[in-house]
């Protein structure tokens, strides 16, 4: 009897909790199915995760949320195996096997908000959008310790499309390990699952590789401008690799060739068909340069390559270039993709180049990325190839929103926030559908940028757009209603420090 009484006194006052609106609320990428209950669970101090017991990727999922949580609110809550004890308010992250790899479910009542996926990788999606219905501030006079309402109802979710990338260009100038981290985590809060880095090119190569030393000890230290560059050790590259991992972010390495490969030729001349004599480039010209492709040398300097990068990669894709190689011939070039391909396969990897490697002798099994030519692409989709949806003339972070665009490029068109988002991969271009869409990825070249200031500029605010056009159904979607929601991520770019472009088309307020 004693022991009932105290469990009675110990029981919580019942808290009226306010009036919700799930169905307002500013989520980026848009659920697939979102119902609004209009009741709320009040996260607070007293709320648990609670994670199925003994699965490494749901700890994972559950670390990283209470991690956030306590980033946005201060709160400290614990994350245990197993169920709570009856009563106590909590956050359940449930497996369901069967479902679809990025799937999930969110069900917010309360007593509890229970997100069911089918995968960790599922979970991690769900919790980017469990984060973005914790309220910025916590409301203080529902009890006598502060109370983020959540707001209450049914989510469900999936992604259209598998691949959902963005690409940096760290060759142009260099980008330390640090300001890749920063870009990443803003990458997986919007469910962006891909990160291409474009780590070698006319201006410098990125990425040591032991058996060719001088790549990165000659090849590293130049950028555009003249700036000192840089390059990641693969202790570096394997840290970077890891971050992404933890955030089910796969890392795309490009190498990029036969053409951009001044810097690599710099530092072995050997390597070189240009006939001309190698010098360092920090110029911003493009289609100079070119390997030897009719040399066992290049060939066996590529297989080394491609095999110290993808053992460092756990990610299914090898990206080979392939672009604007100018400088070699039509039958050379073709040649040499023929040559490379084997390659990237012999170490496991599905090799993508862009959009020119379909004028190649390609089977299936390798990606084309359409950035400009849409005569290449019909060519990859006649070859039975998935297509990677880049057109410059949307998808381009680095083309200026306008004329006045601090920063920037405009050979493919001005890109202001609502063009970036009022487009479709399915119906961009007559011969591609859906069927033959891999996914999208918003490339980031730099050769007007050199840190995390600049990069922030171009890809925010329209990076968000890119994420919300490669997961959610494109029926509906209006730049009207979506303006409204771009503009409420202002708090999350501020507490990020994203020094995004204030566009004047979205109503910051
Ligand atoms: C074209 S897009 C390039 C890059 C440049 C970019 C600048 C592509 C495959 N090649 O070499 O950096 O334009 O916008």
């Amino acid at each position: 009897l004693l022991v009932l009484a105290c469990g009675q006194t110990q029981q919580k006052p019942e808290i009226a909790m306010p009036r919700t609106d799930l169905g307002v609320e500013p989520l980026i990428p848009k659920p697939v199915v979102v119902e609004p209950s209009h009741l709320a669970f009040g996260l607070s101090e007293n709320s648990g995760i609670f994670i199925p017991a003994g699965d490494r990727g749901f700890d994972g999922v559950g670390l990283f949320l209470g991690e956030k949580i306590a980033e946005k609110t201060g709160l400290k809550l614990p994350v245990n195996p197993g169920s709570p004890e009856k009563g106590s308010p909590a956050i359940y992250l449930i497996q369901n096997p069967s479902w679809a790899r990025e799937a999930y479910t969110l069900s917010i009542g309360p007593d509890s908000v229970r997100l069911v996926a089918g995968s960790a990788e599922g979970a991690f999606r769900g919790v980017q959008t469990l984060r973005q219905l914790i309220p910025e501030t916590p409301n203080d006079t529902l009890a006598d310790y502060p109370i983020w309402p959540i707001p209450g109802g049914f989510i469900a979710d999936a992604p259209r499309f598998a691949y959902r990338g963005a690409m940096l260009d760290v060759a142009r100038h260099f980008f330390s390990v640090e300001e890749v981290k920063k870009y990443l985590e803003v990458l997986a809060y919007y469910k962006i699952n891909v990160l291409h880095l474009h780590l070698t090119d006319d201006q410098g190569w990125r990425i040591e590789i032991k058996s060719w030393p001088r790549l990165t000890e000659v090849g590293g230290l130049t950028e555009v401008g003249g700036g000192e560059g840089g390059f990641y050790t693969q202790e570096q590259y394997r840290d970077l690799v890891a971050f992404a991992e933890d955030r089910f972010i796969t890392i795309v390495p490009e190498v990029d060739m036969p053409g951009h490969t001044n810097a690599a030729y710099v530092a072995y001349p050997i390597l070189n068909g240009t006939g001309k004599t190698p010098e360092p480039y920090t110029g911003t010209r493009v289609g100079f340069s070119t390997l030897d492709t009719r040399k066992d040398t290049v060939y066996s300097f590529i297989d080394d390559v491609v095999r110290e990068i993808t053992g460092m990669t756990p990610g299914p894709y090898f990206h080979i270039g392939g672009d604007e190689s100018h400088s070699t011939k039509p039958r050379d070039y073709q040649y040499f993709i023929e040559k490379v391909v084997p390659i990237v396969r012999k170490y496991g990897k599905i090799p993508i180049g862009w959009d020119e490697v379909a004028t190649a002798n390609l089977d299936s099994n390798t990606v084309a990325q359409f950035w400009d030519n849409e005569e290449n692409a019909s060519k990859a989709i006649a070859k039975g190839m998935k297509v990677l949806m880049s057109p410059a003339r949307k998808a381009y972070l680095d083309m200026q929103y306008d004329s006045l665009s601090r920063h920037g490029l405009h050979w493919a068109a001005y890109i202001p926030v609502d063009s970036a988002y009022t487009w479709d991969p399915a119906t961009y271009a007559p011969g591609i559908t859906e069927a033959d869409i891999l996914g999208l990825e918003a490339p980031l070249w730099s050769e007007t940028i050199s840190n995390s200031a600049e990069l922030e500029y171009l890809a925010f605010p329209r990076l968000p757009g890119y994420a919300e056009i490669g997961w959610s159904p494109a029926e509906g979607r209006s730049w009207e209603e979506y303006r409204r929601r771009l503009a409420r991520q202002l708090p999350y770019f501020r507490r990020m420090d994203i020094r995004f472009y204030p566009s004047a088309r979205v109503p910051w307020g």
